[in-house]
């Protein structure tokens, strides 16, 4: 049987304690989502392998939700911010919320037929994504972004698609704010 139970999540760090399961990406595991490869490498070079999110899951059998952390570093792999790959869910009826607690990104959505929005992510917005909506972080501050997220157990990830294709806009720095460029394969 499923108890009740609290779950901290600490508001300065992330941390989710108890929590089920976590992973790390690093810069070099996200090769593919960058426009500007060499940029990466010498990221890696100058840097090292640092680690560009941390996912943290709490997530029950026989629970239809899951909710967990994302702690995103800061940084640039070129003229774009460090940011999560990006995807679909698997079941195209579920919604998914992205509360922001600490810190100042973007988050970059993109619908089947190719509509974009952003939503501001910074500390007290719930973000509401919709069904069947691509959606990618984006860390456009100094310091680290770190949100909660909520979502069906079984929403499933689906990344093919974006990493193939990309998403249809660049979150760069320019003069040191954020601006969205059109992919040069969607011109906007
Ligand atoms: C989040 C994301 C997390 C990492 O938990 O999975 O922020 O982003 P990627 O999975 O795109 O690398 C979520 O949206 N879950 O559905
Ligand atoms: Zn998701």
């Amino acid at each position: 049987m499923l108890l009740p139970e609290g779950v901290v999540i600490d508001t300065i760090t992330g941390t989710v304690s108890p929590s089920t399961s976590s992973y790390v990406k690093r810069v070099s595991e996200l090769r593919g989502i960058y426009r500007d490869a060499a940029a990466l490498d010498d990221f890696v070079s100058c840097n090292g392998d640092v680690v560009a999110y941390e996912v943290i899951d709490y997530r029950k059998p026989e629970s239809d939700l899951a909710f967990g952390t994302t702690i995103m570093s800061p940084g640039k792999i070129g003229d774009e911010y460090f940011m999560t790959r990006g995807h679909f869910h698997v079941r195209r009826d579920c919604v998914e919320l992205y509360y922001t607690q600490v810190g100042h990104g973007t988050l970059l959505l993109e619908s089947r037929d190719g509509e974009v929005r952003t939503v501001d992510m910074k500390p007290g917005v719930c973000a509401f994504i919709p069904p069947d909506w691509a959606h990618r972080s984006v860390n456009t501050g100094a310091g680290k972004l770190i949100f909660v997220w909520v979502c069906a157990a079984d929403a499933g990830h689906e990344y093919g698609g974006i990493l193939e294709r990309g998403m249809r806009r660049f979150v760069v720095e320019r003069d040191g704010r954020a601006e969205l460029v059109p992919h040069p394969k969607y011109p906007a």
